[in-house]
């Protein structure tokens, strides 16, 4: 074994992608007001899975004219996420937030799964009244923000992201993620959609599993190896969660929602 975990923890530099960001400590990192558009709702966000699961939503209603919103791009690479005007409407530091200026007073949202949920609930869209599938829309919602980790930080992570390829991280979380995706696919093959008709956990599952057997997560080549998530899983035996992807990604506003174009908020009083 090369590493022995010393008595106490120091934070070390990390290495990897995304390691240069993480520090063991929350809040403000530097002094910065987000750009604020005239449209009702303001978008802080990425085109990420976590981020595309909000556009969906906000494109849905939007084609639905229920509703007009200014995007903007927050390039967590670039350590936006931690701008104060970013960490005043997210204590937590990461993509997608919202902001609803429909009131008397703006309205923060944070997490996804949150932002789907209370604009589900305010313009009664994609989320079922009757007592059965409400229950299994939020159940499923609820499903997806406390697995998804497991893929994108277990899997994707240790498979496409980390400096070097750790056989026992990798083998933990792969087994993990085809789990969930037989999960999905045994649910799927008995419905057309999550909870009844097409809604909030379709669209939270959909950026994250169905970009998955799609091919579309986890593809490229790091400093060790090429990766490719859906040959490395297989995930073709998964058919059932397939046809349902395809189904959603033939929605144009599906479409719309995954090109989302985000305006770059540039560093003022710094
Ligand atoms: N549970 C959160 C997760 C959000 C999340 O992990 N966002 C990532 C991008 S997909 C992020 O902003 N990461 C920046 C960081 O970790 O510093 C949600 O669903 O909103």
């Amino acid at each position: 074994m090369s590493y022995l975990p010393p008595q106490v923890w120091i934070a070390p530099q990390m290495g990897g992608r995304f390691g240069g960001l993480n520090r063991p400590t929350a809040g403000a990192r530097h002094t910065q007001t987000l750009p604020k558009g005239d449209k009702p709702y303001q978008l802080y966000s990425l085109n990420t899975p976590n981020g595309i699961k909000v556009n969906i939503m906000l494109e849905e209603l939007k084609a639905l004219g229920l509703l007009d919103y200014d995007a903007f791009k927050i390039d967590i690479m670039q350590g936006e996420q931690f701008a104060s005007g970013f960490v005043e409407i997210n204590p937590n530091s990461k993509i997608p937030a919202l902001v609803d200026n429909t009131g008397d007073e703006p309205v923060a949202v944070f997490e996804s799964g949150a932002i789907l949920w209370y604009l589900a609930q305010k313009y009664e869209q994609f989320l079922p009244t009757n007592p059965k599938d409400h229950a299994q829309a939020l159940s499923w919602l609820m499903w997806q923000m406390g697995s998804a980790p497991f893929v994108g930080g277990g899997f994707g992570h240790f498979y496409a992201y980390a400096p070097k390829p750790i056989e026992y991280a990798i083998n933990r979380y792969a087994m993990e993620t085809k789990r969930q995706l037989d999960v999905l696919n045994q649910h799927l093959a008995q419905h057309d959609y999550m909870a009844g008709e097409y809604g909030v956990a379709d669209m939270a599952i959909y950026p994250w599993y169905g970009a998955l057997v799609l091919g579309k997560l986890y593809v490229g080549e790091n400093d060790n190896h090429a990766y490719d998530a859906k040959t490395f899983l297989g995930t073709n035996e998964y058919s059932y969660v397939l046809s349902w992807a395809k189904r959603i990604a033939d929605r144009q506003v599906v479409q719309q929602a995954q090109n989302l174009v985000l305006t770059p908020i540039t560093r003022g009083d710094e």
